[in-house]
């Protein structure tokens, strides 16, 4: 099964502009209780670099873009994301590192629980040994 899972988003747009909805348990994959944005990231600066526990996320590129690297502990992919119109689904126990920022990124996540440190795993190999099938 592929690292990457990508949800597009349709957009309602008309002569005006665009717009998109993100609805609870419709095109986002869990109910919705926390929203952050990530931006005005320094050039060469690397994010990420953990997993989470229980945390289901969602990372949208509303402007700009930048790098997603994916690892399940076995296998590592990339994406990058440049269009508010595709959400990247990130699962408990992906461990994610984020690269490669333009000057101008906006990343939106979207989140299914409210901020816990508890829920992070920072260390790659308590990563590891936290997966139950390496
Ligand atoms: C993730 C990736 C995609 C809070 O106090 N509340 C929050 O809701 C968040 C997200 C962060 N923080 C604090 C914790 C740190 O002191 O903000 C600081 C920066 O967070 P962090 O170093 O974890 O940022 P990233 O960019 O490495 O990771 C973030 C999210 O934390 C993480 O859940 O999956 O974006």
């Amino acid at each position: 099964m592929s690292l990457i899972n990508l949800i597009d988003f349709p957009t309602l747009g008309d002569e005006r502009g665009s717009l998109v909805a993100l609805e609870n348990s419709n095109n986002v994959p869990f109910d919705i209780k926390r929203v952050y944005y990530i931006y005005g990231t320094a050039q060469g600066v690397a994010r990420g670099f953990h997993a989470h526990k229980a945390l289901q996320q969602l990372a949208i590129c509303i402007k700009g873009c930048c790098r997603f690297v994916m690892d399940d502990g076995v296998n590592k992919e990339e994406i990058i994301l440049s269009s508010p119109l595709k959400g990247l689904f990130i699962n408990s126990m992906q461990w994610h590192e984020m690269y490669d920022f333009s000057a101008d990124c906006i990343l939106l996540v979207l989140a299914s629980e409210v901020y816990d440190e508890n829920d992070y795993i920072r260390n790659y190999e308590s990563f590891i040994e936290g997966l139950p099938y390496v």
